[in-house]
């Protein structure tokens, strides 16, 4: 690698006059600010694979459920978790540094303060979502990779979830611990293999699952062929990913989790099952209207986790194994019924800060650790001593055995890097065939508190600090206290304050016991911020 390789490369991407930060989703923004950063990103990716010992290092280029015109890009650690947050700081710096020159000084910086040796070969996957912006930004980050001499290999339009597979399937081929085939064909074939099995001799009917228009459109019909027929018909919609302005449009998981309602191209059978995707299918919501009134009723990630936890937690009791911890990791947005639903199971539950690394962290400290943002990010994490003990497990009796053969196949079907809208998919969709239950009875499970998400421009969202897992605030100076005097006056309620890690705006949540006292709680809570 040579000063003047990256400089010349570096020049075609000059800094726009902006402040960049890499935040809970890495860089996001209007794509057309974007290019320098990205080929910084480039940069950086290839420094922490060096770290990381030429270890696979992959960038995605996507910016999820956020609007057409914006992209965004993010790193991924690897054993396929999210970037080390330490190193988001650098990220950061080489985003924010001036010129070429002083972009080179600081790779070069970085390289010394780690003692990073320039023997080692980095190594980087990419992949984009399907943006009209990402080529582009592709094309940025190939210039950096190749200005340090990466070894990368592009894997086209994907989902994030598959690139965090990719990268840890990568980086564990031939060791005892393989995640998979590095393929997306391996990737299919491990979640469909899984599925199939756990849907021998069942059907669930059918499904209708909105895509947003997004990556997650192709990639499901893709993982359809795979399924047996006899088990699951996926009636795939919002799949135009032709027309990029159609994305994330009146549809996806964050309008129908926000807007609390169908979206508009969905006309929905009584009792029939729905789901969202977000645009890079890391994220899914359930949803379905009732018999009785055709009222529309959300099944959110809160009602995913608590599904999933109180099934496996069935499968292992069933199997025979003992001692085995499963925990639940929430954040502040979890409804408190759900919390309290959980807690009566006597299953513990942990709240962490928003953001997907948190919750991830969190889950390492059970057996079995599911997480889920209620947004429908999420997923389940076994440790390596519970795949041991599930996978060595000598049964007793027939009960047990098919227990265990469940549990095993649970652990293969779940996309245990990072949230995974498809493996979610079809874990819903297996549990619910497993229990022989219709949406409504999965939802009497618990009834949501009324809730209300609102967001409020501010001068200066870094005026406001939070505390307890982001339930209070400790500035500005007594708005805690203004809140908390406002929540004393409804039932059941509660209300806080944040500010988002992905928007310039501060999120004001509330709940309460009735819709009206929700939406006027979140309200007032909201004026308090004028
Ligand atoms: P921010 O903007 O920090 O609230 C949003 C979501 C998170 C998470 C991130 C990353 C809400 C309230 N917040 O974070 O849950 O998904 O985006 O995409 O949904
Ligand atoms: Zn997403």
């Amino acid at each position: 690698m040579s000063q003047e390789a990256v400089i010349a490369a570096s020049k075609a991407y000059p800094k726009p006059a902006q402040t960049f930060q890499y935040g809970t989703a890495g860089f996001r923004m209007k794509a057309d600010l974007l290019p320098s950063v990205v080929f910084r990103v480039g940069l950086l990716a290839a420094l922490r694979s060096r770290y990381k010992n030429g270890q696979v290092i992959g960038v995605m280029i996507t910016a999820s459920h956020n609007p057409p015109a914006d992209n965004g890009v993010k790193l991924i650690d690897p054993m396929g978790e999210m970037l080390e947050s330490s190193w988001e700081a650098y990220g950061t710096a080489l985003a924010n540094a001036e010129d070429d020159q002083a972009v080179y000084d600081y790779y070069t910086h970085l390289e010394q303060k780690f003692n990073i040796k320039s023997s080692v070969t980095p190594q980087v996957i990419y992949g984009s979502d399907t943006r009209e912006s990402s080529p582009a930004l592709v094309q940025a980050l190939k210039d950096a990779l190749d200005a340090v001499g990466v070894k990368s290999q592009a894997f086209g339009a994907v989902t994030t979830p598959q690139l965090h597979y990719l990268v840890r399937c990568l980086n564990t081929e031939g060791t005892d611990h393989a995640y998979g085939k590095p393929t997306l064909e391996g990737y299919y074939s491990k979640l469909s293999t899984a599925f199939n099995h756990l849907m021998t001799n069942r059907s669930n009917g059918s499904v209708t699952v909105d895509c947003a228009n997004g990556v997650g459109g192709p990639a499901l019909r893709e993982l359809q062929k795979h399924l047996n027929p006899d088990s699951i018909t996926i009636i795939v919609t919002n799949d135009d990913t032709e027309t990029f302005s159609k994305l994330n449009s009146q549809s996806g998981a964050d309008y129908v989790k926000t807007n609390q309602r169908l979206p508009p191209s969905v006309t929905a059978q009584p009792l029939a099952r729905y789901a969202s995707l977000d645009g890079d299918a890391d994220r899914i919501v359930y949803y379905y209207v009732d018999a009785k009134t055709s009222t529309f009723h959300l099944l959110d990630g809160d009602k995913i986790a608590t599904l999933a936890a109180s099934f496996i937690g069935d499968l292992v009791h069933h199997s025979g194994i003992t001692d085995f911890s499963i925990g639940v990791v929430q954040t502040a947005y979890a409804n408190g019924s759900s919390t309290a639903y959980i807690e009566k199971q006597g299953l513990p539950t942990v709240c962490t800060p928003t953001g997907v690394k948190h919750l991830h962290h969190a889950a390492l400290a059970y057996d079995c650790g599911v997480y889920f943002e209620a947004n429908g990010h999420g997923t389940v994490l076994f440790s390596p001593s519970a795949l041991q003990r599930i996978f060595t497990h000598e049964p007793e009796s027939p009960a047990q055995a098919t227990a265990i053969t469940h549990l095993k196949n649970i652990t293969e079907l779940i996309n245990q890097t990072v949230g995974d809208a498809l493996s979610d998919l079809l874990l819903v969709e297996v549990i619910l065939a497993h229990k022989a239950w219709t949406p409504d009875l999965w939802d009497a499970c618990y009834t949501d508190l009324p809730n209300r998400l609102e967001k409020a421009e501010v001068v200066d969202r870094n005026a406001f600090k939070t505390t307890d897992a982001e339930r209070k605030l400790t500035h500005p100076a007594g708005l805690q206290d203004q809140i908390d005097a406002l929540v004393g006056k409804y039932d059941q309620a509660r209300s806080f304050v944040r500010p988002s890690g992905t928007e310039n705006v501060v999120r004001v949540y509330a709940e309460a016991a009735t819709r009206t006292q929700a939406d006027e709680l979140a309200q007032k809570v909201k004026a308090l911020l004028r």
